[in-house]
This record gives structure tokens, C-alpha cells and sequence, in this order.
């Protein structure tokens, strides 16, 4: 009975031995992944300070009898073969896969430890949460670039002109090739606003399946109501409206949610939150709102070095002076009255593209 006992505490020590190298090699693929395939400093820095803190806690005291008991040669499960497993072609398998093997682990590491290292039990629960942190943020990251692939550019537009000149500018804009737009219109009426989103839709869906080109992204700013029920595809959420955490209980986690943010914590704080875009800015001073603060080119190096969630630079940007941005190594640009002015809005939508596609000296390259 009592050899019985000795031989499950040394089972738990096994499974604890087992369980420690498996998370650590998880959590090293999980950064790896993160570092060299989508350049995320932000993600891959939060899984350096996972795979450190395990390395603290596996060393300390409390687990070192894992070591003693360690037996390889005596492992049932040596050469076990598993039936099948999923198709992994893209690092985005990889990389789900790591996740789940890390939080697994990390599990076994929890229960394991609660019997025989009481003491380290906690450490692991809270590893635990920051793996699925970590997982949501890195699937976000990885689904919102395909979301946003080839979306450079998004066109603010507010209710000022009457339906048939509004339909006028979304058509010239559609053809443009502008595959963004936002509503954003502080003064009219909830009915007014929902009718226009619902032509805005009803246009971008109608000109795809003309074209076969892939459908404008429709949001709408502030208004999580009116953008469910109008059937937009976003809605673009500020410091002063409703939190991205509440926003996904309204529009379920299918509905593209943008979030502004100010500096690089506000703008970490808005990936961990779960947007699926960022708005940086205000670049420059512009009439469409008007602004104190400015953000530095310290802030917008940072948040494109640092933060690969889609990044739209916003504020007074028009074609004299988006190569400031560029050179930030900002990919992504929203634009209001440059478009919405100009005598000719299809124009300036295409000669805004053209300087964002002529690659820029010093151009980051990172940036996704
Ligand atoms: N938020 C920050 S700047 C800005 C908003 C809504 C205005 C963008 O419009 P414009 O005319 O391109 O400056
Ligand atoms: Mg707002």
C-alpha cells in the first residue's frame, strides 16, 4: 500500500517533469512564432515573459524533486502513435497548435503541483490565463491581416450632402478602388444615419458582385447599435464610447471592432482588449476635429514597430504629407476631408494609393 503511495508521488513528479519541458517548448515555439513569422514585438515579448517566469518557477525549490525522479527509459507512452492529426500547412497551425499544447501543459502543471509543490500552484493557474491571452491575441492578430489585406485606405465620410449626392461619392470612391469606409457623423439623427449605412452596405455589396472584387469594408464611427442593425461590417469605437469588451457582447466576435488609441499602452491595452484594428493619431491638425495634443513620431514609430494588429494613422493626412507617416513606417491611413474637399474625390483616392504603394527610403519593412 505504502510502496503503492510512493509510486503515484513519483507518477506526479513524472507528470510535472513531463509537463515543464512540454510548456517551455511550447511557449519557446509560440514566441518564435510570433518573433520571426509575424514580426510581433509586442506578442512575442509577452511570450519571452511567460517562457521567463516558468523558467523561474521550474527551478525554484519547490520542484526540483522532478529532476531526481525523472525516468525516460521507463516512459509508457515512448513511441505512442497518435491516430491523426490536423493538417498544419501555415504557420497559423503552428502556432494554435503550440497554444493549446502550452495551456494543456501548463493544466497538468496546475493539478499535478496542487498534490506535492502547493506552494507554486497559483503561479501556474495565472500562466495558464496568459496563454489564453496570448492564444486570442496572436489568432486576432493573424485573422485581422487577412481581414485587412490590401486595406490601405479608409475614407471618413459624414451625412452633409443629400442621398443622391452621398450615393454620387461612395460610387466614385468604389471605383477608385477604396477599400474602406467609415460613417462618421456626430449631428445627424439615429434614422438617418441607419438609412445611409444601410445604402453604403447595399452599394459596396452591389459593386463587388459587379466587379468580383472583394467587398468595401463598411464601419461605422461610435454607434455599435446602429452598425449591427444597419448590417455594417465594423464599427469604430474612442476612448469616450462604449469598452471593445462590452462592444463584443453587442456584435459577437465576427464584427470587426476598431479601437483609437493615444500612445503605445493605450494601444497594447486595445490589442489585449481584443480590437481588430487600431486608429493612431491625430497626425495633424485638421478642421474636421479640432485637438490639442498631436501624436509624436516617437508614438507612431513605436506603435508600427511594435504593434502588428492593422494600423490606421488618422488626422489631417493628405497627399503633401503622408510621407512623414510613411517614413514611421505606417501602412495604413483614414482619411476624411482630403477626399470629401477635393474636386475630384476618385482622383485624390488614387493618387493617395499610388504614394502609398511607391516604397519609401527607410520604409519599415516589418510592418505587415
Ligand atoms: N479622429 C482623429 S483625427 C479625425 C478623427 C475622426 C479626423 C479625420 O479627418 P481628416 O479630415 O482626415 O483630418
Ligand atoms: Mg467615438
Amino acid at each position: 500500500m505504502k510502496s503503492e503511495r510512493n509510486g503515484a508521488a513519483v507518477g506526479i513528479w513524472r507528470t510535472l517533469d513531463a509537463s515543464a519541458n512540454r510548456s517551455a517548448e511550447a511557449v519557446r515555439v509560440l514566441e518564435d512564432i510570433l518573433r520571426f513569422c509575424f514580426n510581433d514585438a509586442f506578442l512575442s515579448q509577452e511570450a519571452k515573459a511567460i517562457r521567463h517566469e516558468l523558467a523561474v518557477v521550474f527551478a525554484s525549490d519547490d520542484l526540483q524533486a522532478r529532476i531526481r525522479l525523472r525516468d525516460v527509459s521507463g516512459d509508457v507512452g515512448v513511441g505512442a502513435k497518435v491516430e491523426q492529426t490536423p493538417p498544419r500547412t501555415e504557420a497559423k497551425h503552428v502556432f494554435a497548435a503550440n497554444a493549446a499544447r502550452a495551456s494543456q501543459s501548463i493544466r497538468s502543471l496546475e493539478e499535478c503541483s496542487r498534490l506535492v509543490a502547493p506552494a507554486v500552484t497559483e503561479i501556474f493557474e495565472r500562466l495558464r490565463y496568459r496563454i489564453y491571452t496570448l492564444e486570442h491575441m496572436g489568432i486576432s492578430t493573424i485573422t485581422s491581416h487577412e481581414n485587412f489585406h490590401n486595406v490601405n485606405l479608409c475614407v471618413l465620410l459624414n451625412l452633409d450632402q443629400s442621398e443622391i449626392e452621398f450615393k454620387s461619392l461612395v460610387n466614385r470612391l468604389l471605383i477608385a478602388g477604396v477599400q474602406m469606409i467609415q460613417l462618421r457623423d456626430k449631428k445627424s439623427e439615429t434614422r438617418r444615419l441607419c438609412h445611409r449605412v444601410r445604402i453604403t452596405v447595399e452599394q459596396a455589396r452591389d459593386y463587388a458582385e459587379l466587379t468580383a472584387e472583394r467587398k468595401c469594408i463598411v464601419v461605422v464611427n461610435d454607434r455599435v447599435d446602429v452598425a449591427v442593425a444597419a448590417g455594417a461590417d465594423g464599427v469604430h469605437l474612442g476612448e469616450s464610447d462604449l469598452p471593445v469588451s462590452l462592444a463584443r457582447k453587442v456584435c459577437g466576435h465576427e464584427f470587426l471592432i476598431g479601437r483609437t488609441a493615444h500612445s503605445t499602452p493605450e494601444a497594447k491595452q486595445a490589442v489585449l482588449e481584443g480590437a481588430d484594428y487600431l486608429g493612431v493619431g491625430p497626425c495633424f491638425p485638421t478642421k474636421t476635429k479640432e485637438f490639442k495634443d498631436f501624436a509624436t513620431d516617437g508614438f507612431l514609430r513605436e506603435v508600427s514597430e511594435e504593434i502588428r494588429l492593422p494600423t490606421f494613422a488618422i488626422g489631417g493626412i493628405t497627399c503633401d504629407n503622408i510621407d512623414r507617416l510613411l517614413h514611421l513606417g505606417l501602412k495604413r491611413f483614414a482619411v476624411a476631408s482630403s477626399i470629401a474637399d477635393a474636386a475630384d474625390p476618385g482622383e485624390e483616392v488614387r493618387r493617395m494609393c499610388s504614394l502609398m504603394a511607391a516604397p519609401t527610403e527607410n520604409q519599415s519593412p516589418k510592418n505587415l
